[in-house]
């Protein structure tokens, strides 16, 4: 018999006497109309099904009237108690023993048995296993059933799991919790062991605060189970092979985490303290760096790596990535780390992936996690083929507090972690005063993550002892909060207490294990050699970086692209291109024939296939980046009669790395962060990120900013990542016409990336086959490249083989097409992009011969090219102007980034001139008309050789 059927008896057979008479009344009436009864009853139907008696051919109720009425059996009740059990589960936490301080005295009658108007005896008299079909044998009734799951669903930890879905996961959730195997009671050596754990963070916390005193810290204290919870999380991975376990958080607690989990040396962190330079200090046992660049960053957005070992060879590597101000920013870039971690990019094809190589921890505050946009872009990943890495386990590190604003300021929501919900991610509540429980929690989020591969969060629910940072008077602002918390012991106290109580410490035990602590820190910094009359030393960036770029090699025999041409061309058999489409590709079979050109889409195609022919993996992602936002691209085909998908790249000959190519989802800061994490962690990989249109980067203005930017020059972090911003004017409009190109240079410095606007599809291909072979280098940086729009079918950027085959890319471009009297040149223009094309475009179908006119075309804005264009002008001894022209306003664009530059070339008889449009408060007209009216008047006045002065001999 299956089970459901054997319980479904088992539920049936406890009804007697005229019970089931109303049982069998009520269930024809649901029969005929499911909401004209209760909707207890209505659960129990479609749970149970037809009442057993009513199967069989002779009805026993009409037998059974004689039976004598149990209290049992009142339907009404058991039903009332049925509700009062699901109640519990649900809304259990809602009285939850979860704040160790500021409960705000919120309560719930959800759970109350009087709101079911059930007294105790109606309760005791439900036999236990009609309301709860696991009960532990030790409970008898259904009043001991409400006693035990309030014990598991309203103490020191309490869960919500409503809102997931899947049937398998809520009932592993269930039975987790019911089985009592979460609050299975603890070793008697382990709470010891917890309690030394806790004294040595509170003993650290307090040796700095005593030592540094005023000094910023961002304290763990209030919140000190963390640590614990992370050791449960290090061991647990040892024991299950994870090979990475990354970590991103903020700056609460991350002295305590880089000291006690990334093993962080303590004298490093003193020194810190100190202003002190850095000094070779010695990383402690496995802990195997701090990374640094050369202008730095404070002490506690530093991470760290460290690596431990096991006995059987087998190591995990901890990394706490390097942290922003920023909050919660760092989430996306820790996903990237992970999936990075877990790819396996030397196959062909997509790369293969093992969730169990990397396992990310993210570490939120209460107050940013529910404000910042980021978070929830980041949660959207974890069910997306290209993004999910098999779960993220997310700890709330939850002060009550988000610097002085109060939570009822800071959300509309119950809990700081609602907003997990919608992304059915489990989440627990536990108080940060219980040790075990908390790390009981992290056990549970660990083996649901293991089993399930998804998110699951811990809302660690404590205070912050001191103020947003220890120089900060919290009471000023939070005056009984503050009240409460100066009056309430230490967590490490309240658990001492709990286990002299238990019997498990002695008293004195926590103050023992507390001057161990202080004194064995007080020799360490006893013993540090510092040297604080050493000058503040200055550093500057690395040589590499000052080095010219130019020593890539990135030309490719023509025979070579050729065969992958071809390889690109080809189909699995059988495979049905849609017709149309079929049409535009095969343009691309004879690009590479003598006297033939490839236009943008070929180019790019041969740039990805001959990286990959090189042995680089690459990953491109973007919103509809399959296709490519303007229909350029088609890399991934789509078989007109089955929908089965092809990606010509992965049919190759001879290649054995991955491209994973990906339509990502509608978000900016969350996908660049995780493709900038990405490249970070796999540096042998190019990575490339594309924007719909350019200025939808500036959504992930943090991302740029904070990490891509300046990640080298203040922690050391390397990227080659390519940012392709569609960018050119073009009648579209504000928004899809400029990819802010001049946020991007004033940015530009210590050679932090690449700027560059490129004008033909080899020189799209020399460039990023320089990217892709910077790899791993010290050269490495990213590459912020203003891509086409109108450009892409445009047959002037088109390359012939040569160009391909021959050559390197060039930062600075002759204007193609134009006969160059460099003798008679008396205007050099000079700009950069699709409007030199205009430019062409019109020299071309104009009569003038253009004697007197230089055109070159900055194709590498940064670096700027100034050995290329010194030489240049030494070759025009008749130069009496040079002319910026340019299609953005004149505050946008790279104008005032080369104003300087320009000007400092000129000599005394030379002016330097900017033709373009004027400054504008918004980026591009909205009627194209006037925008092409617009463009008509800045090539005229490039081209027209009254503009600025006569030239005539
Ligand atoms: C994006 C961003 N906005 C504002 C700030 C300024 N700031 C620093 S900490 C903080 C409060 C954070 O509260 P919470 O997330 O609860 O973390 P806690 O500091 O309380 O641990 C604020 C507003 C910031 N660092 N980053």
């Amino acid at each position: 018999m299956a089970q459901n059927e054997e319980t479904s008896e088992r539920f049936w057979g406890s009804f007697h006497g005229p019970n089931m008479g109303y049982i069998e009344e009520q269930y024809e009436l649901y029969k005929e109309d499911r909401d004209a009864v209760d909707p207890s009853l209505i659960e129990l139907f479609d749970k149970h099904g037809a009442p057993d008696w009513t199967k069989s051919a002779q009805s026993p109720s009409r037998t059974a009237v004689s039976e004598p009425v149990s209290p049992t059996t009142d339907i009404k009740k058991l039903t009332s108690a049925m509700r009062l059990v699901e109640a519990i589960r649900r809304f259990g936490h809602l009285e939850a023993d979860i704040y160790p301080v500021g409960h705000d005295g919120r309560s719930t009658d959800m759970v109350d048995p009087d709101t079911y108007g059930l007294s105790e005896e109606d309760l005791r008299n439900i036999p236990a296993n009609l309301l709860w079909e696991k009960a532990p044998e030790s409970v008898n009734d259904g009043f001991e059933v409400i006693q035990e799951l309030k014990k598991l669903y309203s103490g020191t930890i309490t869960f919500e799991y409503d809102h997931v879905n899947s049937d398998d996961e809520r009932a592993w959730l269930l039975n987790y919790i019911e089985s009592g195997k979460y609050h299975a009671a603890s070793s008697a050596e382990n709470k010891k062991s917890l309690l030394e754990r806790m004294a040595q963070v509170e003993g650290f916390e307090e040796f700095l605060q005593k030592t540094f005193v005023g000094q910023k810290r961002f304290s763990i204290e209030g919140l000190e189970s963390m640590i614990p919870m992370l050791d449960r999380v290090v061991n647990n991975s040892i024991d299950d092979k994870i090979e990475h376990i990354m970590m991103g958080m903020a700056h609460r607690g991350r002295l305590s985490v880089l000291a006690h989990v990334l093993g962080k040396p303590f004298d490093k962190i003193f020194s810190e303290f100190h202003h002190s330079p850095d000094k070779e200090l010695i990383p402690s046992e496995g802990s195997s760096g701090i990374n640094s660049g050369w202008t730095g960053d404070v002490k506690y957005h530093f991470g760290a790596t460290k690596d431990v070992q096991e006995g059987n060879g087998t190591s995990t590597r901890i990394t706490l990535a390097n942290n922003p101000s920023h909050l919660e920013f760092v989430n996306p870039v820790a996903e990237g780390f992970a999936r990075a971690g877990q790819d396996y990019r030397f196959q062909k094809g997509y790369p293969g992936q093992d969730f169990n190589k990397a396992l990310p921890v993210l570490i939120h505050g209460d107050a940013s996690f529910i404000g910042e946009g980021v978070v929830a872009e980041t949660l959207n990943f974890k069910g997306l083929a290209g993004y999910q890495i098999g779960g993220t386990l997310h700890i709330i590190a939850n002060n009550l507090l988000g610097y002085t604003t109060n939570q009822e300021e800071g959300r509309s929501t119950h809990y700081a972690s609602d907003l997990a919900k919608g992304f059915e991610i489990p989440i627990v509540h536990v108080n940060a005063d219980d040790p075990v429980a908390c790390v009981v929690a992290m056990k549970m989020a660990f083996e649901y993550r293991q089993k399930f591969h998804k998110d699951f969060l811990i809302d660690l629910v404590g205070y912050r002892r001191y103020g947003h940072n220890e120089m900060d008077e919290p009471r000023a602002t939070q005056p009984y909060l503050y009240h409460e918390i100066d009056n309430h012991p230490t967590a490490a106290n309240v658990f001492a207490e709990r286990l002299q109580k238990e019997g498990v410490v002695e008293e004195g035990e926590l103050k023992n294990l507390k001057n161990q602590t202080e004194s064995n820190l007080r020799e360490i910094y006893e013993n540090m050699k510092e040297d604080d009359s050493a000058e503040a030393e200055i550093k500057s960036m690395p040589q590499a970086l000052t080095n010219g770029l130019d020593r890539f090699e990135t030309a490719v025999p023509l025979e070579t692209l050729k065969r992958l041409n071809k390889d690109l061309q080809s189909r699995p058999e059988g495979f049905t291109v849609f017709r149309k489409l079929k049409r535009i590709l095969s343009r691309r079979d004879h690009v590479l024939e003598e006297g033939n050109k490839a236009d943008w889409g070929a180019g790019e195609a041969l740039t990805y296939a001959s990286i990959l022919n090189d042995g680089i993996p690459i990953r491109l992602t973007g919103q509809d980046t399959e296709r490519g936002t303007f229909a350029h691209r088609h890399l991934v085909l789509h078989d007109a009669e089955t929908g089965e998908t092809y990606c010509p790249m992965h049919g190759l000959e001879g290649v054995d790395v991955s491209f994973d190519i990906r339509n990502s989802p509608l978000s900016e800061a969350g996908v660049l962060g995780f493709e900038y994490g990405y490249s970070v962690q796999a540096p042998s990989t190019l990575v490339i990120w594309e924007a719909q249109f350019g200025d939808f980067a500036n959504a992930a203005q943090v991302i740029f900013d904070q990490f891509i930017s300046a990640a080298r020059a203040k922690w050391g972090d390397k990227s080659n990542m390519v940012m392709l911003l569609p960018h050119g004017y073009e009648g579209q409009g504000p928004e899809h016409s400029s990819a802010r190109l001049e946020r991007f240079l004033q940015l530009a410095a210590e050679n932090n990336w690449i700027v560059a606007n490129v004008t033909s599809s080899a020189q799209f291909f020399h460039l990023i086959r320089r990217q892709a072979a910077m790899r791993g280098k010290e050269e490495a940086r990213p590459l912020i490249l203003m891509s086409p729009k109108s450009l892409l079918r445009n047959q002037r950027v088109a390359s012939s083989p040569e160009e391909f085959s021959e050559g390197k890319f060039e930062p600075l471009r002759q204007q193609p097409n134009l006969k160059v009297s460099k003798k008679h040149a008396k205007r050099l223009l000079i700009g950069s992009g699709k409007i030199m094309v205009d430019i062409e475009d019109a020299i071309e179908n104009s009569n003038e011969k253009f004697e007197w006119l230089r055109v070159l075309r900055l194709e590498q804005i940064y670096p700027f090219p100034k050995k290329q264009l010194e030489k240049e002008l030494k070759e025009l001894p008749n130069l009496k102007e040079i002319v910026w022209v340019q299609e953005e306003p004149q505050n946008m664009g790279s104008w005032d980034f080369v104003d300087d530059y320009l000007r400092d070339l000129l000599t005394e008889d030379q002016t330097l001139r900017y033709i373009g449009r004027p400054h504008r408060a918004s980026p591009a007209v909205g009627e194209p008309n006037v925008d092409k009216a617009e463009q008509q008047q800045i090539i005229e006045q490039a081209i027209n050789p009254s503009e600025g002065g006569d030239f005539s001999e």
